[in-house]
């Protein structure tokens, strides 16, 4: 498929997709997002992908939905494009997604990082929803994911203030999975996407379904929810296959069924 506005490639297990707006910090318009769902859909299918990796420049994650798209925007005009859903896909998609932020993640950006799975930042990466300084506030998720993620105080000091919080504080409050020095950013959570990649594709699945239910369900339901899929595997040639081969003391050959 043709991309104008990100980058989507393959590199052995690996599905990239680079947001590609670098003179409007990869803002989020229409176009973009439209973009991103074409992607994960190509993704979904193709066995040969088993973890995706999104990210923006060193800059820039993506600086936020774009403000000169929709600065006239009417309300049903937002209900029928609906592409605020876009910024769902990537908690919908059924492989594991890892978000990669240098630079700034704010707004939109700062929700489609939260959308994913794993932030892997740069040590120079910004989180924040500074919608309140234009007017708005977050309506891709960011009231939820970030009190979620951090905690209502902290987040309501952002939310309410548009200040952004800094990639030590986002790993210290648990935003983020770990920090690493700028010019690495995107080789760690390469490797750590080729990483999750290895692993049994159908238990990666379950394991990514159960963990994001914790923002859904009360707990009883949870830990139902994950016995589950626990049990389900059990179904699967990988679960025998990585049974007998830990006994057997080789390395398991997953079929992904
Ligand atoms: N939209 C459109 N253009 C943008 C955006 C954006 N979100 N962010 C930056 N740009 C553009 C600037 O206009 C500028 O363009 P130009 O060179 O033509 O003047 C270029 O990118 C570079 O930006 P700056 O000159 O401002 O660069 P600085 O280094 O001085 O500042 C910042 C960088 C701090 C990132 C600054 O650009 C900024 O504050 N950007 C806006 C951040 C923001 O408010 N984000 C929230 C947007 S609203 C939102 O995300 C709602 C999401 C809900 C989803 C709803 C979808 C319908």
């Amino acid at each position: 498929m043709a991309y104008e506005n990100i980058i989507v490639t393959i590199e052995d297990a690996v599905g990239l997709i680079q947001l590609n707006r670098p003179k409007v910090m990869n803002a989020l318009n229409a176009q973009v997002m439209t973009e991103l769902g074409q992607a994960f859909d190509e993704f979904e299918t193709n066995d040969a992908v088993r973890c995706v990796v999104i990210h923006g420049n060193e800059r820039a994650f993506s600086a936020g939905a774009d403000i000169d798209a929709m600065k006239t925007a009417t309300p049903v005009e937002m209900l029928k494009g609906n592409w605020v859903a876009q910024w769902d896909r990537p908690r919908k998609f059924a492989k594991p997604v890892i978000a990669a932020v240098s630079g700034y993640a704010l707004g939109g950006g700062c929700e489609l990082a939260m959308a994913c799975d794993i932030i892997i930042a740069s040590e120079s990466a910004q989180f924040g929803q500074p919608e309140i300084n234009i007017g708005v506030i977050p309506g891709a998720g960011g009231t939820q994911r970030l009190t979620r993620a951090i905690g209502k105080s902290r987040a309501m000091e952002l939310t309410l203030t548009g200040k952004f919080m800094k990639a030590d504080e986002a790993l210290q409050r648990g935003l983020v999975a770990r920090v690493v020095p700028v010019e690495m950013y995107l080789e760690a959570a390469k490797t750590l996407a080729r990483e999750i990649a290895s692993k049994a594709p159908v238990a990666a699945q379950f394991a990514k379904e159960c963990v994001n239910k914790v923002f859904e369900l009360p707990l009883g339901e949870g830990l139902d929810y994950e016995r589950r899929h626990f049990y389900f595997l059990f179904s699967t040639e990988d679960q025998r296959e990585g049974m007998a081969a830990f006994l057997a003391k080789r390395k398991a050959e997953w079929k992904g069924k």
